[in-house]
């Protein structure tokens, strides 16, 4: 049932929806739930359809907004709910990186290893999301000396790019690249991502932070 505020988050356990579900806990913004179940195929009911005609989770709904793809449902929250503190304005320097980091982790971190874990790791320069090691290494290069993407800062940056990292280090997708596993570490570490796992990953996948 949708919150008074209007906000809805359409999510699926155990999905990448986890990432949706974080942002909202990190902005602590009171929103509703609705399952879908994509093992059962709801994502490709028409009503759902309408809302989001890729079919897949997460998709958010507030008011009359609705919005899919994890950089822009969580883009979309900051700005409007964390402007200036979970989202660097407009005028900051910040943004640049902030905005380049949001695409990076569905654009290219996400495409690259699903395809990796496939065995199928294509030549870097035919395609826009580039080489798996290179992916690696770019994430590796960044956060080596510092906290978070925007250095001591964290943003929601760090929600999106940090959903997509968790999942695959636990699927052994990434290397255990002690940078990597450091990040992952100071993520986890969250209240905010406790109370999005505890309420949509199956106890086991995140057992080790229990
Ligand atoms: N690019 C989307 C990816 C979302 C996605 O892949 N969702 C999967 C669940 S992990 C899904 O809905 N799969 C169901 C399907 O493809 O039918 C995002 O970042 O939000």
């Amino acid at each position: 049932m949708a919150a008074r505020n209007g906000i809805t988050l359409y999510h699926s356990p155990a999905s990448r929806a986890f990432t949706a579900y974080w942002m909202l806990e990190e902005l602590g913004v009171p929103f509703g739930v609705k399952t879908i179940d994509i093992k059962k195929g709801e994502q490709k009911a028409a009503a759902y359809l309408k809302l989001n005609p890729a079919g897949k989770v997460p998709t958010l709904t507030d008011g009359e907004v609705v919005v899919s793809e994890n950089p822009a449902i969580a883009i979309y929250l900051a700005d409007r709910y964390g402007y200036g503190t979970l989202a660097p304005k407009i005028e900051e320097a910040a943004r640049g990186p902030y905005l380049k980091w949001m695409v990076f982790s569905t654009a290219v971190v996400d495409p690259v290893a699903s395809l990796h874990e496939q065995k199928i790791d294509l030549p870097g320069y035919n395609f826009s999301f580039g080489a798996f090691d290179d992916m690696v290494q770019v994430l590796s290069g960044v956060l080596k000396d510092r906290e978070f993407l925007l250095g001591d800062r964290f943003t929601a940056a760090d929600v999106v790019l940090g959903g997509t990292l968790s999942r695959l280090l636990y699927q052994k997708i990434l290397p255990e690249e002690p940078v990597l596993m450091d990040y992952n570490d100071r993520l986890t570490q969250r209240e905010a991502f406790h109370r999005a796992a505890d309420a949509t990953w199956p106890s086991q996948f995140y057992g080790a932070l229990a």
